[in-house]
């Protein structure tokens, strides 16, 4: 998957420092790829993005008007950093990931905790079917046909309290399961978070599949969150724990990079990352001779905006970036 080109931007300038060092030692361990020869390369420079001609989404945000993503590119073009850092590592890797059994950890701030299988923790809860974007904070793009239950939904039946502000997921990191693990590209295990209300939006899915089809491994089985108004990075993958808490819980990336990636990280094309742009994104389009489409304009809130903005209103989105 390699030969052909994952975007114009070099790999060393989208990878943090420290993961970027951390790639020559997973060649150590046979997971890194060739796509080490473009670091350091200069890329051409950004083509200005198009306007794209796009079928309107539903008026409630869950079926996108644009043209999915092939289940290929969805499935061989990942971010799972657990699995080795290059995009084609989780599908070479996650055949090792036993996503059953699952039990899913609820503790903290509610009445209901304690430890349930997968199966009694969704019990209740019908698989609805959602089309979503979802933006990568590196500049690509998906749009992928999820099945799952309302986060909020799940979430209610736990019953927070009322000191619950905040909930916090947890991934798996069992390096038996997990090769990148070995490797410390990120402080694991590797945790996400969203304020109540966003978690308790009704955009906020927790995924189970895709395709109509269980979720693969390297896309987080069996459970994951898809929060598709938000970079990519806080859809975290593969959850074993969910805590409600009240105060901002830490989070992988913003503990990693605290300059660049912030807790809230609303997908804003009017806040550039400090090593490049947002204003503007490529699609992966999965047509035979390049991966990704022409550059197209970024929305606010991913697109999102009529179903989310409000929960921001009087907040400074540059300061809670
Ligand atoms: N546990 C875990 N979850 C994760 C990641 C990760 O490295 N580990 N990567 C994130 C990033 S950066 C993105 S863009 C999306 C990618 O999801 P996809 O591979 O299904 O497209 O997963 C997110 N969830
Ligand atoms: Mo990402």
């Amino acid at each position: 998957m390699n030969e052909r080109q994952p975007d114009d931007i070099p790999s060393s300038q989208i990878t943090p420092e420290h993961v970027y060092r951390s790639r020559r030692q997973l060649m150590g361990l046979g997971l890194a790829s060739p796509l080490l020869a473009l670091a350091g390369c200069a890329g051409p420079e950004d083509p200005p993005a198009v306007a794209v001609a796009r079928k309107p989404d539903s008026t409630d945000g869950f079926l996108a008007g644009d043209e999915l993503t092939t289940l290929q590119d969805a499935t061989s073009y990942n971010n799972f950093y657990e699995f080795g850092t290059d995009k084609g590592d989780p599908a070479r890797n996650a055949a090792s990931l036993k996503p059953s059994p699952w039990s899913v950890v609820v503790g903290g701030e509610a009445e209901v905790t304690g430890t349930f299988a997968i199966d009694d923790f969704l019990k209740p809860h019908a698989e609805q079917d959602r089309i979503y974007r979802l933006r990568c904070v590196e500049g690509w793009s998906m749009v992928i046909p999820w099945q799952g239950v309302p986060l909020g939904e799940v979430l209610r039946r736990f019953r927070p309290n009322s000191r619950a502000k905040y909930v916090a997921f947890t991934t798996l990191a069992d390096p038996d399961q997990m090769p990148g693990i070995r490797v410390p590209a990120l402080e694991w295990p590797y945790r996400e978070g969203l304020r109540l209300d966003e978690a308790m939006n009704p955009l906020s899915l927790l995924a189970t599949g895709m395709y109509g089809k269980p979720l693969p491994n390297q896309n987080g089985a069996p459970l994951r969150l898809v929060v598709p108004w938000k970079y990519g990075f806080k859809s975290i993958k593969s959850i074993v724990r969910i805590d409600f808490t009240e105060q901002m819980p830490v989070t992988s990336w913003n503990q990693s990079q605290p300059g660049e990636y912030g807790f809230y990280s609303n997908v804003n094309p009017d806040v550039d990352h400090p090593r490049w742009s947002q204003r503007s994104e490529r699609r992966i389009a999965g047509t035979a001779s390049k991966l990704f489409a022409d550059r197209i304009p970024t929305l606010p809130f991913n697109g999102y905006a009529a179903q989310v903005a409000s929960m921001y209103q009087g907040m400074d989105l540059r300061r809670w970036f």
